[in-house]
């Protein structure tokens, strides 16, 4: 399974990459529970979850924030919101649910693999409280 693009052979070109924990997810090398999976994404519940359900929803193919994906490969970005929203689905969020993507230092990402949250499972309140 190809976890990084071809261009960075080794996955050692772009900082951070090799070591990228979510990859390391794809890769298999780290468990995770799986929610959804595509050929091209995976749904993961998060390991610190803030709200009843809360899942990661990522490219299997590394790219470090929203821009990144939605430049290269904006097909991809689609098919990540796509798995998502299938996600969620799968879990019974008929009520609703957040989806959230961090992007950069003021955001507090944590994990610069482009990844969306969803939350669900309870009423979430207002974004910003
Ligand atoms: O969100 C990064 C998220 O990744 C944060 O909510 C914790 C979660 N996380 C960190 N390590 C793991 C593992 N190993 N499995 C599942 N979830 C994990 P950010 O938007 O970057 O702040």
């Amino acid at each position: 399974r190809r976890v990084h693009p071809p261009s960075s052979p080794g996955g050692g070109s772009i900082p951070g990459m090799a070591d990228c924990l979510f990859c390391r997810i794809v890769a298999g090398e780290i468990p995770a529970t799986i929610a959804h999976e595509t050929p091209s994404a995976l749904v993961f519940h998060d390991i610190a979850p803030k709200a009843p359900v809360h899942l990661l929803a990522i490219p299997k193919e590394h790219h470090e924030v929203a821009a990144s994906v939605a430049g290269a490969d904006p097909k991809l970005a689609g098919e990540v919101l796509a798995a998502a929203t299938e996600a969620a689905a799968k879990a019974g969020l008929t009520g609703g649910y957040r989806l959230i993507a961090n992007t950069g230092p003021d955001s507090g990402m944590e994990v610069a693999h482009f990844h969306v949250h969803v939350l669900g499972g309870r009423p979430l309140g207002p974004m910003l409280a």
